[in-house]
């Protein structure tokens, strides 16, 4: 008797305890306090949604004010260009880094003077141009301020057939090197856009030439400095924009190429490589890792911190990013923007420095395309952005994020008539009118 009281007695006591157990978790579930209103006043051990975790562990900054790889993009037309009145015989297009030397800034850029716009694969001849980037050579422009340009004129030439380039040389970018200068252009030896060649019809590899001073003159090494990848690899249609840094004693160059896998555009699948070298000509050794980027179309890198930060403007499903790469190779998104600078070329005192703790870039150049609103002219022009991806300098008004377009865009890019049929077909099926 007395033992079977014990064990009434202690499950008694059991059944209490638990029950107090159970209500204390739920009191403490009532209780617990809720996010704080002020980041100070956070518990380091709080347990946090994954979009909270990333906001502290992945970005530079939780909040997008102190983020230093966010900044919004202000354009300025330049002086100094004449485009013959937008009749689209002529362009200034993907413009270089932008360098100082000799007491003023110098850009290069993609320029084509023809009788005729680009005219398609199927016109083209030995004068009247297939692209905007057809029949093309790299001039250079000088200036004091950033937005008046002199024109210099000629920088490189297309060289004599059979040599890279014969066709058109464009979308240059510089790398100074041990007092040295070196342009990196796209050789074309066809007119770009031949519609039959599923994704090679912008073939080219890329060249090179170089200069004792920014003003020439230009040596031409006519020959591939990179080429394409083999026949079943990533980076076999094209070696496209090339972008020349220095890290690590060593010539950085990333460029574009594309997998086979066609996007909404039917455009191959944008991605970006790196190759790399000891000395500007070679031989480049490309990353193992190759493609280090997903996306981006015309892709501008600059060196930010250790690292290197990249402006990622269209195509892709990061496309509208800015990304870095702690290691030169594999890149993460900084942050997200909006009206990107396309095919453009910074500013960037650091690009050749070396110097492992980079500040970053404040403006640069970029390139409209369809530069009159009329594609029946099509012609490119340059432009000045300014933006703040610098550590040094602090200019809260750059980083906006409640950037509206215009009302009248939005109406731009409205249903077609297939989609509004379509829908009109869903909306017949839906009230059974069918
Ligand atoms: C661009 C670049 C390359 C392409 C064409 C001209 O802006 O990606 O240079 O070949 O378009």
């Amino acid at each position: 008797m007395r033992t079977l009281l014990v064990l009434f007695i202690s499950l008694l006591l059991f059944s209490c305890q638990n029950e107090v157990k159970e209500q204390e978790e739920i009191s403490v579930d009532h209780t617990e306090k809720g996010f704080p209103l002020f980041l100070k006043n956070l518990d380091p051990n709080r347990k946090l949604s994954s979009a909270m975790e990333r906001s502290f562990k992945h970005y530079e900054a939780p909040r997008l004010l102190d983020n230093e790889l966010y900044s919004n993009f202000l354009y300025t037309e330049l002086e100094g260009f004449d485009y013959n009145d937008g009749d689209g015989t002529i362009t200034r297009r993907d413009p270089s880094k932008i360098i100082f030397e000799n007491g003023k800034y110098y850009v290069w850029y993609t320029y084509r003077n023809t009788p005729t716009k680009p005219m398609g694969y199927e016109k083209c001849n030995d004068t009247i141009p297939s692209k905007d980037w057809d029949l093309c050579d790299i001039w250079y422009a000088t200036s004091k301020d950033g937005f008046t340009w002199k024109e210099q004129g000629l920088a490189i030439p297309r060289p004599e057939k059979p040599h890279p380039g014969w066709r058109s040389v464009s979308t240059t970018d510089v790398l100074k090197w041990q007092g040295k200068y070196y342009l990196y252009y796209q050789a074309f030896s066809a007119p770009s856009g031949k519609p039959s060649d599923g994704g090679a019809s912008d073939k080219c590899p890329v060249a090179m030439s170089y200069a004792d001073s920014p003003d020439g003159p230009w040596k031409p090494l006519n020959k591939v400095v990179i080429d394409f990848g083999a026949e079943d690899e990533w980076d076999n249609r094209v070696i496209h924009d090339p972008y020349p840094l220095i890290h690590d004693g060593k010539i950085y160059v990333y460029y574009k190429s594309g997998l086979g896998e066609r996007d909404a555009n039917r455009k191959h699948w944008d991605c970006w490589g790196v190759a790399i070298a000891e000395s500007p000509e070679g031989p480049y050794k490309k990353h193992p890792l190759n493609p280090v980027m997903n996306s981006g179309h015309e892709t501008i890198l600059f060196p930010y911190k250790e690292g290197v930060a990249a402006i990622v403007t269209t195509d892709g499903i990061e496309h509208y990013t800015i990304q870095y790469a702690k290691d030169w190779v594999n890149f993460e998104i900084a942050s997200v923007g909006k009206m990107l600078p396309v095919a453009a070329g910074p500013y960037s005192p650091d690009a050749f420095e070396d110097s492992g703790d980079a500040d970053g870039i404040t403006w640069g150049l970029s390139h409209f395309i369809n530069a009159g609103n009329d594609w029946s002219k099509m012609y490119s022009k340059l432009a000045r952005f300014d933006c703040d991806l610098s550590r040094k300098t602090n200019d809260p008004s750059m980083k906006k994020s409640n950037l509206l377009y215009p009302n009248d865009l939005y109406f731009k890019y409205g249903l077609n008539k297939a989609q509004r049929e379509r829908i009109d077909k869903e909306n017949k099926a839906t009230l059974n009118e069918d």
